[in-house]
């Protein structure tokens, strides 16, 4: 899978995607993703990305002969145009099942945006998808960007690794997890559950379901309810 990204902060992608599952797909190959200054495309002498809105308001606009620009550049790159996606406020929330929609891309084009976000002839007439991550404000794209490369990447098969498949996990099942325990068996008088030393396997499992529905009905009765993830 390819993932280039669209950014006035390229720095901001260094440290994060360099470590771990993402690291590894990155060096297998399974993953190709190319960060992209949106600056590099501003034509004035003062490389302006930016200008007031039209009838006024609070703050700047993201200018969209920048961003086409920028876009038209990495799409001219080789391979398909790929599913441009904005990361905005605006946008439908990320979920299980829309990460796993975008998974099923060849390519994906991320634009982050900064300021008060961008002009919206960009939106109507260049990004495909308008996604944000979640009903709190964050000051840009790009930690949301971050969000969904890390969620999606670990759909790209092999990107796990050969010991677990994503469709096996938390939220495909609907329920949350059980607690989980590794030794010390005690520690400062804090004991695991009994029931998981018992060697008993029909009681352990029982006992790991109960718990699951527990936690679920006490912390997400939305996902008891179907409305929940998958649903
Ligand atoms: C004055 C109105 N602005 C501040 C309340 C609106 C605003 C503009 C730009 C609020 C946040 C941002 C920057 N956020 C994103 O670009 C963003 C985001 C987010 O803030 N929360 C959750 N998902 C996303 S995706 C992109």
């Amino acid at each position: 899978m390819r993932i280039d990204v669209l950014t006035l902060f390229p720095d901001a992608f260094r440290g994060p995607l360099d470590v771990s599952i993402i690291k590894r797909a990155r060096e297998d190959g399974l993953l190709d993703l190319q960060i992209h200054d949106i600056r590099e495309h501003a034509t004035d002498r003062h490389k302006s990305v930016d200008d007031y809105p039209f009838g006024g308001g609070q703050g700047m606009v993201m200018r969209v002969d920048v961003l086409d620009r920028a876009l038209q550049f990495v799409q001219e790159q080789d391979g398909p145009p790929g599913l441009v996606v904005y990361l905005s406020p605006q946008g439908e929330v990320l979920s299980d099942r829309l990460v796993r929609e975008l998974a099923r891309n060849e390519r994906l084009v991320l634009v982050c945006g900064r300021y008060e976000g961008v002009d919206e002839r960009f939106v109507e007439h260049c990004v495909d998808r308008e996604i944000s991550i979640g009903d709190y404000i964050l000051t840009g794209g790009e930690l949301p960007a971050m969000v969904l490369i890390d969620a999606v990447a670990r759909h790209i098969p092999g990107a796990l690794g050969d010991e677990v498949s994503p469709e096996e996990e938390s939220f495909a099942g609907g329920l949350l997890e059980h607690p989980q325990y590794t030794r010390p068996a005690e520690y400062r008088g804090w004991e695991v559950p009994e029931v998981l030393l018992s060697g008993h396997h029909a009681k352990i499992e029982k006992w790991k379901m109960e718990q699951r529905l527990t936690r679920t009905r006490e912390r997400r009765p939305d996902l008891l309810r179907g409305d929940g993830p998958q649903e």
